[in-house]
C-alpha cells in the first residue's frame, strides 16, 4: 500500500519568470508560443515596484514579472541570472499545511502562510526555497474566482485575442540543474521535505556523449503528477552542457520546461511558422529509428521534416523536440512532448539530443 502522502500536490499552479521586461516577454510568449494573456498587475492596479503579466495555454499558466526600477529582489535576480524561472508553484488544498510539513522537515521558508483577498475571494500562499534562488510557492485557491490572484485584474476578454494557442496543453515536467556533487542533496531534499520518490525505473541516468556528460534523476510526487528531473554535470572529455548552464545562470536553476501537446506535428509546425527555433536532428537519425521504436501512428516523413525525436519504453512511445534557449544566455529552454503511453523522458534520444545540444554549445564557444 502506498505510504501516507504528507504533501498532496494537486498540480503545477504556475511558473513565474523574473524577466528584464515583462511586457516584451509577454509579447514573445503570446506571439511565438501561443500563450494567451489573462491577467495583469502593475501601475494601473496600484503596484509601484513591479509589473506582472499572466498568460495561459491549456492547463499551463506562466507569470512574467519585471521590476520597475533597479532596487529589489526582482532586479537583483535578473542582474545575476538573466531572465529565468523564479518560482515553480504548486496548487495544494492547504498552503498552511504544505508549508508546515515542509518547514518542519527542514525547508527554509521564504513566505510564511499569507492570506490575500479581494472581491473575488481569497487565496493562501506560502513559499519555500529550493535549488539556487528558485522557490516553490504553495497556492491554495479553492476559494478564489478571480483571474489569477488578488491584486491582478483580468485582461479584458472582449479585446481581440492577439494570441492564437499552439496546442500546448499542460506541463509534463520541470527540470533543474544543480552543481557537481550536489545531486544527492537535492534528491534527498525532494524525498525528505516534499515526500517525493525517485522514479526507480530511471534512476542513475548517467548520460555521456563524446564530449559532455551529465547525471540525471527524476523525482516525482505521490500522485505522479509532478515530475521534477534533476541534472548535475559529470566529468566528460569537455565541458558538460550542465556546466555551460551553471556558468551563465551563475547558480543552480530551472533548465527546461516540458510542455505537453496532443498533436506534436501540428504544434511544432505552427510554432516554427511563428519563428520558434528548435534543435536540428541529422537526417540519418530517421534511417533506423523505427527499428528501435517499432510502429508509430505518425508519418515519419513529417517527423523528419520537423526534427521531432521518437523514443519508446514498455508502456508505449513518445515524441519530443527541444527549443533553442528562449533567453539570451544559454540557459532555459522548452521541450514539447507528446506521450503515446511511454512514461520515460526520451532516454533513447539522449545521444542524438546531446550531440545536437553540443553542436550549439560549440557554436557558442563553450565546449
Ligand atoms: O527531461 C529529460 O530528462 C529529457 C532529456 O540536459 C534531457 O528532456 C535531459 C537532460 C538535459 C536535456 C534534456
Ligand atoms: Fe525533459
Amino acid at each position: 500500500m502506498a505510504e501516507y502522502d504528507f504533501m498532496p500536490i494537486q498540480n503545477f499552479d504556475h511558473l513565474e519568470f523574473y524577466v528584464g521586461d515583462a511586457r516584451q516577454s509577454a509579447y514573445y510568449f503570446s506571439h511565438a508560443w501561443g500563450f494567451v494573456p489573462v491577467a495583469y498587475a502593475g501601475l494601473e492596479t496600484g503596484l509601484r515596484d513591479r509589473t506582472s503579466y499572466v498568460l495561459e495555454q491549456g492547463n499551463i499558466r506562466i507569470v512574467l514579472t519585471s521590476a520597475m526600477g533597479p532596487e529589489g529582489e526582482i532586479a537583483d535576480h535578473v542582474h545575476l541570472h538573466g531572465d529565468g524561472v523564479k518560482d515553480v508553484a504548486f496548487r495544494v488544498e492547504s498552503a498552511e499545511r504544505a508549508y508546515q510539513e515542509a518547514t518542519s522537515r527542514g525547508a527554509e521558508g521564504v513566505l510564511a502562510p499569507t492570506v490575500r483577498s479581494d472581491e473575488h475571494g481569497s487565496v493562501k500562499l506560502a513559499s519555500i526555497k529550493t535549488y539556487g534562488q528558485t522557490i516553490h510557492t504553495f497556492v491554495e485557491r479553492q476559494d478564489y474566482k478571480g483571474a489569477f490572484l488578488p491584486g491582478f485584474r483580468a485582461v479584458d476578454s472582449s479585446m481581440p485575442r492577439r494570441a492564437r494557442p499552439a496546442g500546448l496543453a499542460g506541463i509534463d515536467h520541470v527540470v533543474g540543474n544543480v552543481e557537481l556533487g550536489k545531486m544527492n542533496e537535492w534528491v534527498s531534499f525532494y524525498e525528505r521535505i516534499m515526500g517525493f520518490t525517485q522514479m526507480i525505473h530511471f534512476d542513475d541516468r548517467q548520460i555521456s556523449t563524446e564530449y559532455s556528460a551529465l547525471m540525471s534523476k527524476v523525482m516525482q510526487n505521490g500522485s505522479g503528477r509532478i515530475k521534477l528531473p534533476i541534472n548535475e554535470p559529470a566529468e566528460g572529455r569537455r565541458k558538460s552542457q550542465i556546466e555551460e548552464y551553471l556558468d551563465f545562470y551563475r547558480t543552480p536553476g530551472v533548465q527546461h520546461l516540458a510542455l505537453i501537446t496532443d498533436d506534436i506535428v501540428a504544434t511544432v509546425r505552427d510554432l516554427k511558422e511563428r519563428g520558434v527555433e528548435f534543435l536540428q536532428t541529422p537526417k540519418s537519425y530517421y534511417n533506423d529509428v523505427l527499428d528501435r521504436v517499432g510502429k508509430i501512428d505518425e508519418d515519419l516523413e513529417q517527423l523528419a521534416e520537423l526534427c521531432i525525436l521518437i523514443d519508446h519504453d514498455e508502456d508505449g512511445y513518445l515524441l519530443q523536440i527541444f527549443s533553442k534557449p528562449i533567453v539570451t544566455r544559454p540557459t532555459v529552454f522548452f521541450e514539447v512532448i507528446q506521450r503515446k503511453g511511454a512514461r520515460g523522458f526520451g532516454e533513447g534520444n539522449f545521444k542524438a539530443l546531446f550531440e545536437a545540444l553540443e553542436r550549439e554549445q560549440e557554436l557558442r564557444g563553450n565546449l
